[in-house]
């Protein structure tokens, strides 16, 4: 696998952190018969994992800035750079035994994202980009669905639940997606979520109500797989606003239009 060497250290710490997980998922699956359930031993296997991922990242870049889901935002002698992490996206997915989660690293540079990497370890699918240098998964380039027309694509997205305010729009969203489209997944991983549009499995995405660490590091892989990316209202930056949308280039203008109801 190329790449910079600071796209090698995210690797190597993606793994690392995807070791510990997957040996941990093993043992969630056997808890949920429990009856305390497996809540707190994901809880610890969330921040066991950040504190491999912190520790790989900070030790080979430490005046870097570092921002991770479980332990917040850390500033670096450096400025301009900062590692932005979800250690365990899809955490609900995993608290169920359900194999569909990953591990979310970015690079920010100057506000921009220009490394990134998504690895479903269940899967053994390593998601990667670096700004102009493409999108790739494994060993294989990554691009976008061709498909042209809605009425034969299909989105991904999340349904806020325990709720979270944004059910109301995501409703509507729905109300008016639904009848133009091949069909909606709601699989509960944003990053995968964005990697799979990066991939061409989904043809678009879209979410309200999210963290930057769950999309970052798929919002570059969509770009760099010759996707489209913005934030769902006019002149928002997503990783502020918490609200992204994301598609093909063919469909994207459309689909953004039915999501904003305009
Ligand atoms: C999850 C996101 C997912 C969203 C869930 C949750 P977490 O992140 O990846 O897209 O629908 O509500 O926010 O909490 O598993 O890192």
């Amino acid at each position: 696998m190329q790449g910079s060497a600071n796209l090698n250290v995210m690797i190597k710490a993606a793994r690392k952190a995807g070791r510990s997980l997957v040996k941990d998922f093993r043992e969630v699956e056997n808890l949920q018969v429990s009856a305390k359930g497996p809540g707190d031993f994901v809880t610890k296997a969330d921040r066991e994992a950040e504190r491999i991922i912190k520790e790989e990242l900070m030790g080979a870049r430490p005046t870097y800035g570092f921002l991770g889901e479980e332990g917040g935002e850390t500033a670096g002698a450096d400025p301009t750079r900062r590692w932005i992490v979800d250690p365990l996206d899809g955490t609900t997915n995993f608290l169920h035994g359900l194999p569909h989660w990953a591990v979310s690293i970015a690079l920010e540079h100057k506000g921009e994202i220009v490394s990134a990497v998504v690895f479903d370890a269940a899967k053994d699918e390593m998601y990667w980009a670096e700004k102009g240098a493409g999108a790739w998964m494994n060993e294989s380039r990554l691009r976008v669905s061709g498909r042209r027309h809605m009425i034969e694509a299909i989105f991904a997205t999340g349904v806020p639940f325990g709720g979270k305010g944004t059910l109301p729009a995501t409703l509507q969203d729905l109300a008016r997606l639904m009848p133009v489209c091949a069909g909606v997944r709601r699989w509960g991983a944003a990053a995968l979520d964005l990697a799979y549009v990066a991939a061409g499995r989904y043809d678009g995405y879209w979410e309200r109500g999210i963290n930057a660490w769950d999309m970052a590091a798929g919002m570059l892989l969509v770009k760099e797989a010759g996707g489209m990316v913005s934030a769902i209202r006019e002149g928002d930056n997503p990783l502020e606003k918490g609200a992204v949308i994301c598609a093909n280039e063919p469909l994207f203008e459309g689909f953004r239009k039915i999501i904003r109801g305009e």
